[in-house]
């Protein structure tokens, strides 16, 4: 029997647009699966493309695979990541516009590693110089440095990025990677002062106090043993004054030699030894900060009790109360600092030729998570996410089918599941979650959580993705606690904690704590901490607004390049390789819009153009359109096609732009032009010998 299976039975099909019964989930998932299980775990949709984690190392990252895949058409090669860097590339080289990379999919599916793999293809396959080579190393090195300060192991990810990040690669005329530009999104402070059970601080933590010299532990007064602080343990109880706290243990992760990379990296990212030492002294004094400990006096004030880790001005405050400054004053200080880094690559990665340049950008952002208990972080992630599938929503399904009818093509409208209801749930002006969030922001000492989620069962009880104890019918009732509020994103239900949302929303610094860091002799603290600082009389916008409007921002960026989309899907909630969970993959290509983009891309038309850029650059190959068209650009095209050959199904004329079905085609008309192209040059060039 195994014999007689062909190639195609074996491996699937790799482009899903080909598959027969093109409608059927379950046909899909079998050639999904199918290819992972053969270790293919790329699959095209068109040009998108569905990448599978394969939770192992594969052999199809090398340099032998980048150079196989430069320059080589979309459909001659098995699907890859680097066809689709590559093609972003050529476009972007022959149309000289910008483009951009928009990696989704849940936490843990493969995005962060995607965006790695394209920037390595980048780099190693982008013409090079002396100069170029400076570029490109920081490139590259921006990622282990960011990573070490900006991800970290949560239930669902060993190496969770645990804030968003967009980057700009800049490439010029000959297509030199020049420069870059990172725009980083919310970073998740919280977690330097607390980690769920399982879960751990941000890698630098560890690998400071894992892998950091002898010399340099012994200056910073650390222990090598991560053990000792609080902040770095999740069991908060003390026997006899020492922490018995549990570190989560990670096998996938090498501390040590993580510490190694990151060190090196920092100083080709052009920071300075005393840059270095200042950002390591920070890192150090977190932690020492979590080590405070503080006790009641006689009047229930806070004291510091006999404590050698630092000097402490608070005024009289409970000792919860200190508790909380000093842990909002962590998350300040390791939260500013990470802007700071991002800056100072930015500015090692800033191109100084100012000629004209065109951009690919990046997007690898936190993906949709669900936790047993969801708090105000997980809120942020998964609005973001919302807000993603909503441009892919927006730039795929809805402009797609637009567009047919607005050109007159003959069109069966494809059904979809439009996630703006739950977007404006979360962001609507004057009663969306955000809004209402904020307005109890305003309150203080009147508004608690609970008051917050009362003034959403009063404002949007009534909407359908929106779900709390005291609204459920008495089934779900049953699921919910009176403090939670709950979501139908589109990814699937997540229930919040309403606890907390206030406060991480606020997120106040008290005044004392940040005059003592003015007065730092820490040259990144005094600069992340500056006098001119407005201090509480103005009213900083709160953290959700933030965020919304650098997500507004995001996409006003992303609207203006062209898209390409890797969708990343998760095989199973154990990380483990060669299991392919029907269920969780089901799920994942259902809600990604999948199928019904499948049925757009099926029943419509790979490319489009205007008639007169087609004509424009095409009409070289038809004697009657070359050099001069006289009669309309539409009618120029009907005649260069009818001259090409072009079969009935394979094109429709809509009232501005040319349709074409099939990729094929175009490449064909392409290759035919660069061959006329050769020839014209040829001839131009033995006409100008002869003079
Ligand atoms: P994410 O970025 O999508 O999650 P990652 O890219 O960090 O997920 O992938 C999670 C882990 O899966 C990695 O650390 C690798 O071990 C493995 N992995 C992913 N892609 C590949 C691949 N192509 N080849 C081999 N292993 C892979 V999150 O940042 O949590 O949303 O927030
Ligand atoms: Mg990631």
């Amino acid at each position: 029997m195994e014999a007689s299976l062909t190639a195609r039975d074996r491996v699937g099909i790799q482009d899903f647009v080909l598959l027969d019964t093109y409608t059927s989930e379950t046909a899909f998932l079998d050639n999904l699966r199918k290819r992972f299980h053969e270790n293919l775990i790329y699959t095209y949709i068109g040009t998108l493309l569905v990448s599978v984690n394969p939770y192992k190392e594969l052999d199809i990252y090398s340099k032998k695979q980048m150079d196989t895949y430069m320059g080589v058409n979309f459909f001659e090669l098995p699907p890859h990541i680097y066809a689709l860097a590559d093609n972003a590339f050529r476009t972007m080289m022959s149309e000289f516009n910008n483009h951009f990379i928009l990696i989704s999919g849940e936490s843990g599916a493969g995005k962060t590693e995607a965006s790695k793999k394209i920037l390595q293809f980048y780099a190693v396959s982008c013409p090079s110089t002396k100069v170029l080579n400076n570029v490109r190393d920081r490139l590259l090195l921006s990622n282990p440095v960011l990573e070490a300060f900006g991800n970290a192991k949560t239930l669902k990810n060993d190496n969770s990025s645990r804030f968003g990040k967009y980057m700009d690669i800049q490439f010029d005329h000959q297509g030199g990677a020049v420069g870059g530009h990172i725009l980083s999104y919310l970073l998740e402070k919280s977690r330097v002062v607390h980690q769920n059970h399982g879960e751990r601080n941000f890698h630098i933590f560890y690998q400071l106090v894992e892998g950091g010299e002898e010399d340099l532990l012994r200056w910073l007064g650390l222990e090598r043993n991560c053990k000792h602080y609080r902040y770095l343990v999740q069991v908060r109880e003390t026997i006899n004054d020492i922490y018995v706290g549990k570190c989560a243990k990670v096998s996938s992760i090498n501390d040590k030699s993580d510490w190694k990379t990151v060190r090196k990296a920092l100083s080709v990212i052009d920071l300075s030894e005393s840059d270095i030492e200042n950002l390591f002294g920070i890192i150090a004094s977190v932690l020492h900060m979590g080590n405070i400990k503080f006790e009641a006096d006689a009047r229930g004030y806070a004291t510091l009790n006999n404590n050698q880790e630092m000097q402490w001005v608070f005024s009289p405050f409970s000792v919860d109360h200190a508790v909380y400054a000093r842990d909002a004053l962590a998350k300040a200080i390791y939260g500013r600092t990470f802007s700071w880094l991002v800056n100072k690559i930015n500015e090692s990665l800033a191109n100084m030729d100012s000629s004209r340049k065109t951009v690919i950008g990046l997007l690898d952002i936190y993906g949709f998570e669900v936790f047993s208990v969801n708090s105000f972080e997980q809120f942020c992630i998964n609005y973001c996410n919302e807000k993603l599938q909503q441009l892919f929503i927006e730039l795929t399904l809805k402009s797609e089918q637009e567009e047919y009818e607005m050109e007159g093509i003959e069109w069966e409208p494809v059904p979809y599941f439009n996630n703006k209801i739950i977007c404006d749930l979360v962001e609507e002006k004057f009663r969306g979650i955000i809004s209402l969030l904020d307005e109890e922001c305003l309150r203080p000492g009147e508004a608690t959580d609970l008051t917050f989620l009362e003034k959403m069962e009063d404002k949007i009880g009534g909407h359908p993705h929106f779900v709390t104890h005291k609204l459920a019918d008495q089934k779900t009732r049953k699921t919910l606690e009176r403090g939670d509020f709950r979501l139908l994103h589109y990814a699937g239900e997540v229930t919040y904690c309403v606890v907390g949302f206030l406060d991480k929303n606020n997120d106040l610094l008290y005044r004392n704590g940040k005059e003592v860091m003015r007065q730092s002799k820490n040259a990144i603290i005094k600069h992340c901490f500056p006098s001119t600082e407005p201090d509480s009389k103005r009213r900083p916008e709160t953290v959700v607004t933030q965020f919304k409007n650098s997500l507004v921002g995001l996409t006003e960026i992303l609207m203006m390049k062209e898209p390409w989309y890797v969708r990343c899907i998760k095989p199973n909630e154990a990380k483990q390789p060669g299991h392919f969970d029907d269920v969780l993959v089901r799920h994942q290509v259902k809600y990604l819009g999948l199928m019904e983009h499948l049925r757009v891309r099926r029943a419509g038309f790979a490319y489009r153009r205007k008639y007169e850029i087609f004509l424009q650059r095409y009409k070289p190959l038809c004697p009657d359109t070359w050099p001069n068209w006289k009669g309309t650009a539409a009618e120029g095209v009907r005649c260069l096609i009818k001259h090409l050959g072009y079969k009935s199904d394979e094109y429709k004329m809509g009232r501005t732009k040319i349709f074409i079905r099939h990729p094929r085609t175009l490449f064909a008309t392409e290759d035919a032009f660069q061959v006329c192209k050769h020839k014209l040059a040829t001839r131009i060039q033995a006409k100008y010998k002869g003079y």
